[in-house]
């Protein structure tokens, strides 16, 4: 009998074939709810004993240029937080990434359609959360400002960027005029009024550059995609024990990586729910994860830094939001969606969650003022 492949098989089959597997292979299922790249649970059973679990992922080739350099970064990346880990007497196994070697001895298997896909051990006993209690939203908060604390040394020059502008929020604001400009698909008549809201704030786009161009922000290693559902969570002790997802981990801003955060997880509802009632910013849970954060990075930012965390929340989720919208005009070819609308609920959840923050931006900044040292 052969293993279990929900899809993709051939191609699936073939980057099997490239790893040597512990245990009889079973089977594999799609994984997750990553919007970009392809992942799968890899279930293998040992004759005794609980079966071993394994994460492949086809990495996004449109979203990932240069994916050979995105893997020189995670190798980079990882092995520098090993040793970390282990100098503070923790388990890197469980609190960093790691990739299972190919057959050939390679950190990566390139298909015949030269797309690469990585093999990383499941880091078991955790869970990967779409929406957090406090507490759980603080441990997570905690763990994303311990990795960017545990990067302040870490070569910077030496990384790779792996998407170019990534979160250049004016050049993302170029790209969503071209993509208006050009409205490939004639959909703009009927988004008037998200494409008005992104046209309003141009001036915004520029508010966390001039602070850098103005020396006011560092470039730092950061993440730059920390969402709640790019960390693991220990199920037993409830702390962020693995910072995950690191292909946009390179020079940026520490405002991002806290901003990102609170656009995906200081609300209630889902990222592309329909009904905007339910969609509310939520400063109960920004203050939870402010809180940790600022544990977290244990007094690495300048107070320059301290200071636009509330801009980099707004920003961040400005630019997502047109992100999405863009993506929407150009006919979804970057974000995965499950049914045709996807991104415009997206793009209108970020918006609406732009409005909340605009009114309560005072109360942001003194929760900030509150917990800074
Ligand atoms: P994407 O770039 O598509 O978001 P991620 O790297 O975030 O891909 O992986 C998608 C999901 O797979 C994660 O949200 C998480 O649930 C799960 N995952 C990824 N790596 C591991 C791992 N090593 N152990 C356990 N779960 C993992
Ligand atoms: C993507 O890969 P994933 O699903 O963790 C995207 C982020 C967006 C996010 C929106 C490489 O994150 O930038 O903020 O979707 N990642 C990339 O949910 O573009
Ligand atoms: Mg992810």
């Amino acid at each position: 009998m052969g293993i279990f492949l929900p899809e993709q098989s051939q191609t699936l089959q073939e980057v099997l074939n490239g790893y040597d597997f512990p245990a009889t292979l079973m089977g594999a299922v799609r994984y997750g709810q990553g919007h970009i790249n392809d992942t799968y649970c890899i279930v293998c059973q040992p004759q005794d004993g609980d079966a071993i679990r394994f994460i492949l992922q086809g990495l996004s080739a449109t979203a990932f240029p240069h994916p050979e350099e995105l893997m020189e970064n995670f190798i980079g990346i990882t092995t520098y937080l090993r040793d970390k880990v282990i100098s503070a007497g923790g388990d890197p196994a469980r609190e960093t990434l790691s990739l299972v070697k190919t057959k050939e001895g390679k950190d990566y298997y390139t298909d015949s359609t030269g797309r690469v896909w990585r093999l990383m051990p499941y880091v078991e006993g955790t869970d990967c959360l779409q929406r957090a209690t406090p507490e759980l939203f603080e441990a997570s908060a905690r763990a994303f400002g311990r990795f960017q604390k545990m990067l302040q040394d870490y070569p910077a020059h030496t990384l790779h960027e792996t998407i170019v502008n990534f979160h250049n929020t004016e050049d993302r604001f170029a790209k969503f005029q071209k993509a208006l400009e050009a409205d490939a698909l004639d959909r703009a008549k009927d988004v008037r009024k998200e494409i008005d809201f992104v046209l309003a704030r141009k001036a915004d786009c520029s508010v966390v550059l001039q602070a850098y161009r103005d020396g006011k922000l560092p470039l730092r290693v950061t993440h730059n995609d920390t969402k709640l559902n790019n960390i693991l969570i220990d199920r037993t002790t409830g702390e962020g024990i693995c910072v995950i997802d690191l292909d946009t981990t390179m020079p940026g801003f520490s405002v991002n990586d806290f901003g990102d955060s609170i656009r995906f997880g200081a609300n209630r509802s889902d990222e592309s729910e329909k009904n905007l009632s339910k969609v509310n910013f939520d400063l109960g849970l920004y203050e939870a994860y402010t809180r940790g954060f600022l544990e977290g990075t244990d007094g690495c930012l300048k107070d320059t830094e301290l200071e636009y965390l509330p801009w980099g929340a707004r920003l961040m989720t400005l630019e997502c939001g047109m992100r999405f919208l863009t993506d929407y005009l150009e006919g979804d070819h970057y974000f995965r969606v499950g049914y045709p609308e996807q991104n415009l609920d997206r793009c209108r959840t970020q918006f609406k969650l732009v409005q909340d923050m605009e009114e309560v931006f005072p109360e942001m900044i003194r929760i900030v003022r509150k917990y800074a040292k």
